[in-house]
């Protein structure tokens, strides 16, 4: 890979083969270099290098879920890479210009996104972004295959575009790739997405290894919520150039952390033989076989999903979410057609509208509704029996059957109840099976219990 002046960033949407996609995800600057450097077991560490990154089980085999996470988009600069000198603009009004468009989108259109990419970040700063026609500090471009800087694009998909870091000529130019079905919906790329993250670079930003940032390789795009910066990228724009003056609304969203002991979830759920939990955008996937349990954006694995959910249960390899008055289903990494759905297809009684806790055991094959007033789960199919759940106070947040045992979680600590028994068999914090300290194995522990 030639680097030519201060390129910094290639937004990648899926490599042509895995293997550059692991040079450019891993920091070996070339294929051959790196197959010097490394040979075959060489390979399997990268693999894994990537799968940690990706939170996924660290098998160093390219299977179906590494691939499916390959595909997904990001930016082709390396993860790990810090940026030597930081590098700013020194004026607090920087001019832009589009020097060309894309025949996707009619050219209002795109100045809109382009406006409103620009304003995020002038939001959380003291810089003013001007649109002109004449010579600009950043110009903006769509481009079609070689276009003279040493990156050439390579048609649909692969490379989204690229941007360089301040300073003059090409510096805080951005490039995007003219050859992609760029949109402002859903489908093919979102323009507004690419572009805010495109803009962080051009304005000096690095990559960012928060998963709820916007400078997070990967391309991200929610239809569901309205595009922020996270408290991650406010600090780091406002490190560069300082606060806006205008005082700020609502705090930026923090990325939930894991180790926090006061973290509650929003849903946890059986998922063949690991626990996934849920919160806000967010979840962790708690596998016995996993040396590390990441936080990852519930879209990166299911970009289809709902997020802030009420909760899930997981049935023979299906997960079924709740979310107000709908469900949906996934099987393995693909939301079923046909969803949402609205949940009185559960026959609860009428007059429930949303779930608070959904639990489910393979043996009964059934759906409970957590009541608050009465303290227990409702059977959804009426003619099954109905379970009591001694001594667990209401309300709870989540419940998941697991291992024979069933955990409630209440706030930020969660009850171990043993249905055979009929009572609590042990209180935890809530993030005890996310490996913060002391917790390494309680996943190890239950899986041993159950068999
Ligand atoms: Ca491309
Ligand atoms: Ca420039
Ligand atoms: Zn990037
Ligand atoms: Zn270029």
């Amino acid at each position: 890979m030639t680097y030519y002046g201060n390129r910094i960033d290639r937004y990648e949407t899926y490599p042509k083969n895995c293997l550059l996609y692991l040079v450019l995800c891993c920091n070996v600057s070339s294929f051959i270099q790196w197959l010097a450097a490394f040979g075959s077991k060489g390979f399997t560490a990268k693999v894994k290098e990537m799968q940690r990154f990706f939170g996924l089980a660290t098998s160093g085999e390219l299977d179906q879920q590494t691939l499916a996470a390959m595909t997904r988009g990001r930016c082709g600069l390396s993860d790990t890479e810090q940026f030597g000198e930081t590098t700013r603009w020194r004026t607090r009004t920087l001019s832009y210009r589009i020097s060309s468009y894309s025949s996707q989108m009619k050219p209002p259109q795109i100045r809109k996104v382009f406006r409103a990419a620009w304003r995020i970040w002038a939001r959380a700063t003291p810089l003013k972004f001007k649109r002109t026609s004449t010579e600009a500090d950043i110009v903006i471009s769509f481009n079609i295959k070689d276009h003279d800087d040493g990156s050439p694009f390579d048609g649909p998909g692969g490379t989204l575009g690229h941007a360089f870091l301040p300073g003059p000529g090409l510096g805080g130019d951005v490039h995007l790739d003219a050859e992609e079905n760029w949109t402002s919906s859903t489908t093919g790329y979102n323009l507004f997405a690419v572009a805010v993250h495109e803009f962080g670079h051009a304005l000096g930003l690095a990559h960012s290894s928060d998963p709820g940032a916007v400078m997070f390789p990967t391309y991200q795009f929610d239809p569901h919520t309205d595009l922020q910066l996270s408290f991650q990228d406010v600090q780091d724009i406002q490190t560069l150039y300082g606060k806006s003056p205008i005082k700020p609304g609502k705090p930026p969203p923090k990325t939930p952390d894991k180790c926090d002991p006061e973290l509650s979830f929003d849903a946890v759920t059986g998922f063949q033989e690991e626990l996934i939990f849920f919160k806000d955008r967010f979840m962790w996937r708690a596998h016995p076989t996993f040396e590390e349990i990441k936080t990852t954006l519930i879209r990166s694995l299911w970009s289809d999903m709902p997020t802030y959910i009420d909760a899930a249960y997981e049935n023979n390899g299906t997960i079924v979410i709740f979310k107000g008055s709908q469900y949906w289903e996934v099987k393995g990494l693909d939301m079923k057609d046909g969803f949402p759905r609205d949940i009185s297809d559960f026959d609860f009684p009428l007059k429930i509208r949303s779930i608070d806790a959904a639990l489910h055991f393979r043996e009964i094959s059934s759906v409970f509704r957590y009541d608050e007033k009465q303290k227990q789960m409702i059977d959804g199919y009426p003619q099954m029996i109905m379970h009591e759940w001694p001594a667990v106070p209401s309300p709870v947040d989540t419940a998941v059957a697991y291992g024979g045992l069933v955990y409630f979680f209440i706030g930020n600590r969660q009850l171990e109840f043993d249905p055979k028994l009929q009572h609590i068999t042990n209180k935890m914090p809530a993030n005890a099976w996310l490996r913060c300290g002391g917790q390494r194995t309680m996943i190890n522990m239950a899986i041993a219990n159950n068999s």
